[in-house]
Order: structure tokens, then sequence, then C-alpha cells
């Protein structure tokens, strides 16, 4: 049923455009929203149009501050994908009170020296934030840029002493289907997966991120803590982590176990690669109206090209 929904709203995706979406949500609430409210006896717990988070102290990092229009903060937090809080572009901005993002906790195992399991605040303690504007794309071909809060995933790794034998780091998602009511549907294996080489995951662009617009994350956007790898396709982006773990071999990635076929466990932006069901060669900016070239890596070739080197990234997609 969810499955249906997920294959539905890939082929109905003209359907889901983000700017259809988005203007059909802001016509609801502009001039249905009261009525919505009288009439299901609920405010609405749709994202606002500033941040609502906890503000963040951070610096600015002038390296990642393209000369590129945000995706509005709204259209952010409203439009996403979090299927912990259902299938929909806006079931996670809906159901965002399904997870409790406080307290949090974090583990880090496996090949390293120092393993253990920390509060959120012993996590982020000796990390001091960073704002970087970032460009993410989904695989479903509508991108948006947004101001990250965050530091690098490098930093959090070394504190805890990879051994020789790491060669892949592997995130998890809280598993908690009795509130994350979207984990009781068999749409993809949970908890939701994913991994990264350790060369990958220590490049200075991979990000940890725990804020955006200057607040702490809003829960669907992945609160307390995500990661942002810009230049793969978005579910790399895994949200809400509770467990990192470093690993020898490969480890498995909840799309790339869905439908190994159509998602690879690079998942590098690539327009050369299609996917099975439609092409990679455009994407939609949230928020404009013609469709733009996808570029190779997302754009940021000069920082990750090398890590592929001598790889065929048509094999390795
Ligand atoms: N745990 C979890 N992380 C996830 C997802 C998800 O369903 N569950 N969706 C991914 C996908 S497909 C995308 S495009 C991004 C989108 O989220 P954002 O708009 O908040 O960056 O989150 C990624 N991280
Ligand atoms: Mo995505």
């Amino acid at each position: 049923m969810a499955n249906k929904s997920w294959q539905a709203d890939l082929k109905d995706r003209d359907v889901t455009d983000p700017q259809l979406y988005l203007n059909r949500r802001r016509f609801i609430k502009g001039s249905a929203a009261s009525v919505a409210a009288l009439t299901l006896g609920a405010s609405p717990t749709w994202a606002s149009p500033s941040p609502t988070g906890k503000p963040l102290q951070h610096d600015k990092n002038a390296a990642f501050a393209p000369d590129e229009a945000l995706t509005p903060y709204q259209d952010v937090s409203d439009y996403c994908n979090f299927y912990e809080l259902g299938t929909g572009k806006g079931d996670p901005a809906k159901h965002a009170h399904w997870l409790r993002s406080d307290p949090w906790s974090v583990t880090i195992e496996g090949e390293v020296a120092k393993p253990g399991t920390l509060s959120l605040e012993a996590l982020l303690k000796p990390h001091p934030l960073e704002e970087r504007i970032y460009r993410l794309r989904c695989v479903e071909a509508w991108s948006m840029v947004v101001p990250w809060l965050g530091f690098p995933l490098a930093d959090l790794l070394k504190r805890f002493e990879p051994t020789s034998r790491a060669k892949y780091v592997a995130f998890e998602t809280l598993y908690d289907p009795t509130t994350l009511k979207g984990q009781k549907h068999d749409i993809i294996h949970w908890p939701y997966a994913e991994g990264l080489r350790m060369d990958e995951a220590m490049n200075p662009l991979s990000l940890m991120a725990v804020g955006l617009y200057g607040h702490a994350l809003p829960n669907q956007n992945g609160a307390p803590l995500r990661l942002v790898v810009p230049w793969k396709y978005g579910f790399k982006s895994i949200k809400s982590i509770v467990t990192i773990r470093l690993t020898e071999e490969q480890p498995p990635t909840a799309w790339n176990r869905h439908a190994p076929q159509e998602y690879g466990f690079y998942a590098n932006v690539n327009p050369d690669v299609d996917h099975p069901r439609w092409s990679q060669a455009k994407e939609r900016r949230i928020g404009e109206f013609f469709k733009r070239k996808t570029l190779p890596f997302n754009g940021y070739g000069d920082y990750v090209a090398g890590l592929y080197q001598g790889m065929d990234l048509s094999v390795h997609f």
C-alpha cells in the first residue's frame, strides 16, 4: 500500500512537482487553513515561514557560500522525503511531532579504538558549528540550496580513532515504529541505513548537520543530527542518526537493498547515468519554473572527482 504510493509518486512526478505542490499548500494555508483548523479541531503543524528551532551559534564558512538564491525556509521544511514520517512530500512536516528528537544519543561502534554511546550534547560539544550553503539534489530530480549548520564528519570520526581496518562508515536512523509510524509499513528495510566509503566520509565536504537557516533542524529535516553529502543524491543524506558504525565491508544501504538496479551504493549525482525509469540530465530547483542542467557531482567535482579516479561510474552508480 505504502509501496504503491512511492511508486505512484515517482510515476506522477509531474503531478507532485515541487512548484505545484507548494502552490497547492500555500493555497490551502492561505485560504482554507482556518476552516481546516475549525473542522479538524487541531492546529496545523505545517512548517512556518521562518525557523522555529533553537537559534544556534555559528560562523559562516565563506568557502561554501555560492552566489545562488537560497530555497526559502518554508519550502525546505514543507517539502521533503522522510519515509519514517510518511511517503508524501508534505507528510514529514505534518507528522514532525512523531519524532522525539530530545533527548537523543548516538552510538559510535565497530572499527574504532574508542567506541561509545554519547548524549547529543556530549557528541556536539567539541565541534564549533559553521554555516555552509550546499546544493542538494534528490534522485527524483528536484533540488534546493540550503544554509546548513554543522561540522565536518571527519572531525567527529577522528575523535573515536578509526582502526586501520575501517574502510566504510555505516549510518542508521532511529528505529521506533510505535512513534515513527511510517516504519509500520514495509516500504524499505528499517531502520533506514546509509553508508560512505572511508575516504568519502573523510572528505571535507561531508557534513554532520544539526541546523539550517541559523536554527536547530526541524524534525522533518532530520533532527537532531543528519548527514549532508552534497555531491550525492539526497537519499544518501540520512536523517535522525542514532548509530555510526565503522566497518571493513561495504554496508547495506536502504535504497540499494530495496532496488539495487535503481539505486547504487555510490549514488553520485551523475547526469550521464539515468535512473532506469527517468532521466537524470535535468533538475528543477524548488521555486524555479524552468529546469536546469544537472551537473556531475552536483557541481562539486573539484572537491570529490579525485575520489573516483579509475572507477567506471556507470558501473559503480
Ligand atoms: N531516515 C531517512 N533519511 C532520509 C530519507 C528518509 O526517508 N529517511 N529520505 C532521503 C531523501 S530521498 C532525501 S531527497 C533527503 C531529503 O531531505 P531534506 O529535504 O530534508 O534534505 O533526505 C534523505 N534522508
Ligand atoms: Mo531523495
